[in-house]
């Protein structure tokens, strides 16, 4: 039993699903991995299906019947992971985003650090996106002023999705009041973390966009966080979190 889990949302992912899935099993690190497919389209989960024949053992696939979001796609993961017994749960894009020779840096902050959660983060030297347009990296960048403002969480990278966690952080937050899908999603997942007193620590990464296949943003997913924040800073203050 391995006990490090490397849970991949994906929609339509057919461009990067082997090659991220490839590059994350040839870690130093034996990571295994869990694939969240929504019934993609481009059938995405019929080749994760083909690479389990080669990666039996470390390769999961959890299906669900039609895209229902990111958020729901890591709260069925987690439970899974926590059900299976991993003491280490990270978080990754399937679209090379996230470098997967950063998931070490991640891990250690988490096993040999003092970190409960830690986080890929983009913001804490400076500015690390590559290839992003000017706007995209000025509205991740003031979101995650805005999220320091509203919650007093003191985190430079609030939206980040590249994150380990320690079990006992997933089993601490009850993971069926996550309301959020988006990047409300990941802002929320933090906030109940800092909230629940554990430790969050900033591990610096270089986040590039993807090159393949097609971005899943859309307006309602700002909409979301943006309200999204204030609701939550609300109910933490009527103690309803
Ligand atoms: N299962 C599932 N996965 C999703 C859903 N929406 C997005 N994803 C996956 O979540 C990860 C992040 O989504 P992206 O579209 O890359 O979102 P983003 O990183 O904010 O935007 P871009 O990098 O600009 O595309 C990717 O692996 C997507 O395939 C969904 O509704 N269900
Ligand atoms: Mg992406």
């Amino acid at each position: 039993m391995n006990d490090c889990i490397v849970i991949i949302p994906t929609y339509n992912e057919i461009e990067n699903i082997e090659s991220i899935i490839r590059s994350v099993l040839s870690q130093h690190k034996p990571f295994h991995i869990l694939i969240v497919d929504d019934n993609s389209p481009d059938h995405t989960a019929d080749r994760v299906r083909l690479l389990q024949t080669e990666f039996g053992g470390r390769l999961f696939l959890e299906n669900r019947e039609k895209k229902s979001g990111l958020g729901t796609a890591y709260v069925h993961g987690f439970k899974w992971a926590l059900s299976n017994g991993y003491d280490f749960v990270f978080e990754m894009d399937a679209d090379f985003s996230h470098n997967p020779n950063d998931l070490e840096k991640l891990y250690d902050a988490c096993h040999f650090g003092n970190a409960d959660l830690a986080i890929g983060s983009r913001y804490v030297t400076g500015v690390n996106v590559v290839n992003w347009p000017l706007n995209r990296v000025l509205m991740s960048y003031f979101a995650s002023v805005y999220v320091r403002l509203i919650t007093g969480m003191k985190i430079h990278d609030a939206t980040a999705g590249f994150i380990c966690y320690k079990r006992e952080v997933l089993e601490n937050i009850d993971l069926n009041k996550i309301r959020f899908v988006g990047y409300a999603f990941q802002i929320e997942m933090k906030y109940r973390t800092f909230c629940k007193k554990f430790n969050i620590v900033e591990v610096p990464i270089i986040f590039t966009d993807r090159t393949k296949g097609e971005s899943k943003m859309s307006n309602s997913i700002i909409v979301e966080a943006v309200f999204g924040v204030i609701s939550l800073r609300l109910k933490k203050l009527v103690n309803s979190l």
